[in-house]
């Protein structure tokens, strides 16, 4: 396969201002017939270039006219899945018939079915499994789609923008027609047909219009769309208040199809979600998933603006879209429910697994460079530390200036693809600060080190923070360079009191730091001894930090700092400190033995009444398997989860009674409800539950059982069947069964007791997750049970690292299966393996065994671009 680099980048040499298209329908065969009103493009400043045509190998053409003039065979060819054209005229309509087989599309790109509807997935590269096409996001066209069906299957037929025409064929099908106004790349092209039902409501927009509003789904999922429409009715108001973005069209539709490979498609006034990440309801969906569910309804309806009306000049340029509208959904979120709470459970996240990333085989920029298949690079790379680079402009500017700049990028490009320079040129333009050297963020790849030392000079009352940067080199990346990151920092007296100081002529309770070089020195005056420093507050860059802390200070911060979400860094850091060396003990063959300071942290924590139920929860929360696997090397699977299971237990043990105490406290009942308070006595009652039962206490693990069989919500039932499963209660066989007995017709539960199953760890795990995808409960043509059951077998430490080796044989055998029946799917599955050389010796050989057996196969390109990436 071939590589494809950002430096290769060239105008389209032609241009599509009008695409129609008309989409006759069928089980057996589809046919699409394309009219593209084409010209060259003036701009490409070529005018005897071919027209080379995207297409795709189950593409069959049956039919080509230029003008209405039939081509014959030697005036174009296919090649390598491309339609090519040698000759043409400086403007000309291409008529082009062909045919496709949804009903085998088991890639679930371009147009295939789900149930029995049909759907669409063009981004990034789909539409060219429908049609040939300019398949590029700056080749924009104003769209016209026809489809043609049989109306008692298919009574419902959406396509993008707004429904023009509705009749009858001479042989007695409907037809519909739909038409979008704005120009727009095929990738945001959609078409669903299938026999849904519909919930309509409206919105008035903050220029009085009125917008009609549908959700459409299978029948019998129709009372689990309420909350997603209050969830889009606010995330309307929101861009409108917060980035004054309206919604153009007088329709926005969302579409729920089961199977889906991602989360949701933005496609314009048609988004598709996958039905997961749209439906709620009290019983069947936890807090989490009611969580998601805004978020992403928010995150696509965003796209509207960053994305659709703005869009992407190339795909390297994909976090343009994808990284502001993550950061436009997590500030959303935060507005919606808890700053604090989002903020930590963003980085928690973004620490475990998008460090991961950097550190891995995968690594690359925030732009990448080049790449082999884009579907590789929807990634956390992109997604979540693309979010914090903008995260990271609106602490350079503040928020006034970065509204002003945001302003000022949609004005300049609006209908227009652009780029990640053009979106800082914007914030720059617009705010006067010079953001030259911030831009590397978006060329460099790699987590940043940030080492910071200090010294007191109390003869001036002068404390001075010195801070270095370094961004691990690679073989990829051999040199790297200092990068321009914002550090907030506040300071404390050892009682834990602020204290003021005076940096650069200004006195604060709290500065940023602007550290652009290796190594810069920071004076903070008008201090009268040495303060402990809140450093990184809110987690202003996306780097590591290392003070080195000592755990009073730690204790001190994690109980007085005003900053929560460095409250809750400090415990977490006294956690892994007294993990890592459980880790070592465990590693060197040691029975595990410590003095946990945590048990006061944590102590203290539990007397504090003034603190947020969610804070408390997250702070009681220990690190995680993932994340102190990321900052382990090599990493020792089996050893950490004895010493986690160690800490947990000594604090269960040391706080018995605390936790019993909180659970009953927190175990509030009443009629459920999605809201911020609810969600954290729910959080902080689990959490609780979740310790008490390590105890091993009878009463606890009675309490268990109860709330698993008296439960009114999944949160609640849920987690308690969780906690029994991962705590060996002796219920937890007959519990699961009973679980699976209840929920067996809701797809979206089922899939949760797939994972739960799929999870327990146990040594003959492999044999447990082989008969769940022999369960009639299993589908392997189904993104979601194939993520449930083989992302659950991956947290099964015996099961999944067990020392054979059968783990990774057992998942290596899955990813050639899928291989060529979801490239995409199956290239994900690859994650676990490609860390094979952060992990202890054998286990690590015995991965990579796997990644060569893969590499022997007959790979697409999804598959062949992670495995040998990861074995180079
Ligand atoms: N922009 C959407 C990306 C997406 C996607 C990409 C590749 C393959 C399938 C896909 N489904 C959706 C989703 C989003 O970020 O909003
Ligand atoms: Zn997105």
């Amino acid at each position: 396969p071939s590589t494809i680099y950002l430096k290769d980048y060239k105008v389209p040499p032609f241009l599509i201002d009008k695409t129609e298209l008309t989409f006759d329908l069928d089980e057996t065969t589809t046919v699409v017939t394309s009219r593209l009103h084409m010209r060259r493009n003036p701009a490409s400043g070529k005018s005897t270039e071919p027209l080379v045509l995207d297409g795709g190998e189950d593409v069959k053409l049956i039919g080509l006219a230029m003008d209405d003039y039939a081509l014959p065979p030697e005036e174009y060819r296919i090649s390598e899945g491309k339609l090519i054209i040698t000759a043409t005229a400086d403007e000309f309509v291409l008529t082009c018939e062909t045919l496709i087989e949804p009903q085998n599309n088991t890639r679930l790109e371009g147009l295939y079915r789900s149930s029995s509807m049909f759907c669409t997935q063009c981004e990034a590269e789909g539409f060219r499994h429908i049609t040939y096409y300019l398949d590029r996001p700056d080749v924009m066209s104003v769209f016209t789609t026809t489809i043609i069906a049989d109306e008692a299957r298919y009574p419902v037929m959406l396509s993008n923008g707004n429904q023009v025409e509705k009749g009858k064929t001479e042989e007695g099908k409907t037809f519909v027609v739909w038409h979008d106004p704005f120009p727009k790349p095929a990738y945001l092209f959609a078409l669903v047909a299938g026999d849904l039902a519909v919930k309509n409501d409206s919105f008035v927009t903050q220029s009085e219009r009125e917008v009609t509003l549908q959700i459409f789904t299978e029948p019998h999922n129709l009372d689990k769309v309420d909350y997603a429409m209050e969830a889009l009715k606010r995330s309307m108001r929101w861009d409108e208040e917060a980035y004054g973005r309206e919604y153009d069209l007088d329709i926005f539709m969302i579409v729920a199809v089961d199977d889906f490979n991602m989360g949701a498609m933005e496609n314009k006034g048609l988004n598709i979600f996958n039905s997961s990440c749209l439906l709620a309801s009290p019983e069947t969906t936890t807090d989490d998933s009611y969580l998601r569910v805004e978020a992403i309804v928010a995150h696509e309806y965003f796209h509207n603006w960053s994305g659709n009306r703005v869009t992407c000049r190339d795909w390297f340029q994909l976090s343009l879209k994808e990284g502001f509208t993550v950061f436009r959904d997590q500030t959303f979120s935060a507005d919606m429910h808890s700053e604090i709470v989002k903020r930590v459970e963003d980085v928690s996240f973004l620490r475990t697994a998008q460090f991961a990333e950097d550190a891995g085989p995968m690594s690359h920029p925030v732009r990448p460079a080049s790449f082999i298949e884009i579907s590789n690079f929807y990634t956390l790379t992109i997604y979540e530390k693309g979010a914090e680079i903008v995260r990271m402009v609106h602490t350079l500017l503040g928020a006034e200036k970065f509204r002003a700049g945001s302003d000022l990028y949609f004005d300049r490009h609006d209908g227009q693809a652009v780029t990640c320079d053009d979106f800082i040129t914007a914030m720059q333009d617009s705010s006067g600060v010079d953001l030259t050297l911030f831009k590397r963020w978006y060329s460099q790849a790699g987590t940043p080190v940030v080492t910071a030392t200090d010294e007191f000079d109390s003869a001036s009352g002068t404390y001075r923070l010195t801070m270095k940067q370094q961004t691990p080199a690679t073989k990829n990346q051999p040199t790297t360079l200092p990068l321009h990151i914002p550090v907030r920092v506040g300071l404390l007296d050892t009682s834990g009191k602020v204290l003021t100081s005076a940096l650069s002529g200004s006195t604060s309770e709290e500065h940023v730091l602007h550290l652009n070089s290796s190594e810069q020195t920071f004076e903070f005056t008008g201090l009268t001894s040495k303060p402990v420093p809140s450093l990184l507050r809110g987690f202003s860059a996306p780097v590591k930090l290392h003070y080195d802390y000592s755990t009073s200070d730690l204790l001190l911060l994690m109980s007085s700092d005003t900053d929560g979400f460095n409250r809750w860094s400090a415990a977490q850091q006294i956690a892994v400190n007294e993990l890592t060396m459980l880790i070592n003990q465990s590693i060197a063959g040691e029975s595990l033995s410590l003095e946990s300071q945590l048990v006061k942290g944590f102590k203290a924590l539990l007397s504090d009444e003034s603190l947020d139920p969610a804070m408390v929860a997250l702070i009681l929360t220990l690190p995680s398997q993932a994340y102190l696997s990321e900052l382990a090397n090599p990493i020792h699977p089996a050893a950490i989860k004895e010493a986690r299971q160690y800490l947990k237990t000594l604090l269960a043990n040391a706080l018995s009674g605390e936790f019993e105490l909180l659970y009953n406290k927190h175990n509030i009942q009443g009629e459920y409800q999605a809201t911020a308070e609810d969600i954290a006595h729910r959080s902080l009652k689990n959490t609780a539950l979740s310790y008490w039962v390590e105890t091993n206490s009878d009463q606890a693990h009675q309490a268990t059982f109860e709330q698993f069989r008296t439960a009114n919500n999944m949160t609640d039932q849920f987690s308690a069947l969780s906690i029994a499963v991962h705590s060996n209660n002796a219920k937890a066989t007959d519990m699961l069964a009973a679980f699976y007995e209840q929920w067996k017709a809701e797809p979206l539960v089922v899939n949760k007791w797939l994972m739960l199953s799929a999870s327990q760890d146990s040594s003959d795990a492999v044999a447990s997750v082989k008969a769940l995808m022999e369960h009639t409960a299993f589908d392997l043509k189904n993104p979601n049970k194939v993520r449930s059951v083989l992302g659950g077998f991956g947290q099964s430490i015996s099961g999944f690292h067990n020392e054979d080796g059968s783990g990774y044989h057992f998942l290596a055998d899955q990813i050639i299966l899928l291989n060529s029946r979801n490239p995409q799917i199956a290239s994900r599955l690859c994650t676990p393996l490609t860390r094979w050389k952060k992990m202890e010796a054998k286990r690590s050989e015995k991965m990579k065994a796997e990644l060569e057996r893969i590499l022997a196969q007959d790979l697409s390109k999804d598959v062949y671009e992670v495995v040998s990436k990861s074995l180079a």
